[in-house]
């Protein structure tokens, strides 16, 4: 996708001018989270393209869950998705911006280091909250570096709003999240359809609030590994219980 590539590069040049990038760099460092408006990370159109293409893979290939994930405190995952092997089997523009140069180097100039593909069932996941009380539970992620793109997002007061508790650490043996809860504050976030976050998501404690009423929302999850992580293994034991 050469065109891809040469917009992105356009888009990019124009919305993050230096001195802005290091704002949002420190911004990111310090909140372990960076809020994009609706045409910043990449421009509007491409923006409806995939929220287009996301709506068919739901509609064609999504699974729904209910699931408690005993590693992480019970944690809930009550949704349905599409699985990574459903996106590459069925789209081109989710896959195309995952494997983008461009993209993968604005969000590594914002975060300091390299991003690489990570295990390709993580690659990228479509979530949809679409019943009272579906939430995404309390987690970190497997992987450094996250960008939730709002596919579509109910008014603030039916729920959904993102909670973080940025610089902590999953112990998988013991996540102890509640102690977490109160020894730290939480700074909570609302997004709009067409806005997309950056979240630094192996050091960010994170979650969800139940959706209160019929209501829907819908996000894509593209998730990278640092090019500079050398452990040989990373255990995805919480992405298999809840999402394979
Ligand atoms: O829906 C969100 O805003 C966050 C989703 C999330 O944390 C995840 O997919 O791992
Ligand atoms: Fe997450």
């Amino acid at each position: 996708m050469e065109n891809l590539e040469s917009l992105l590069e356009t888009h990019h040049r124009d919305a993050f001018p230096a001195q802005k990038l290091k704002t949002r760099a420190e911004e990111f460092s310090r909140n372990g989270y960076l809020k994009f408006d609706i045409g910043e990370l990449i421009p509007a159109q491409l923006f409806d393209q995939v929220i287009a293409e996301s709506d068919q893979l739901l509609e064609e290939h999504s699974i729904r869950r209910d699931v408690k994930v005993a590693s992480i405190g019970y944690s809930k995952r009550f949704m349905s998705n599409v699985t990574a092997q459903g996106i590459r089997d069925h789209g081109t523009i989710i896959n195309a911006l995952y494997k983008s140069p461009a993209l993968r180097g604005l969000l590594g100039s914002i975060a300091g280091d390299e991003l690489a593909d990570c295990w390709e069932e993580e690659h990228f996941l479509i979530n949809k909250l679409e019943r009272e009380g579906d939430t995404h539970g309390w987690h970190w992620g497997d992987y450094p570096y996250t960008v939730i793109w709002i596919l579509e997002a109910p008014a603030i007061e039916h729920g959904g709003i993102l909670q973080c508790i940025p610089h902590t650490t999953w112990d998988k043996q013991n996540p102890q999240i509640d102690q977490y809860i109160v020894d730290n504050p939480i700074r909570s976030y609302y997004h709009v359809t067409g806005q997309a976050y950056f979240l630094k998501s192996d050091t960010t404690l994170h979650r969800v609030t139940p959706m209160k009423g019929e209501v829907t929302r819908i996000i894509l999850n593209t998730c990278w590994a640092s090019a500079n992580d050398k452990r040989e293994q990373v255990e995805h034991e919480t992405m298999v219980a809840a999402f394979i």
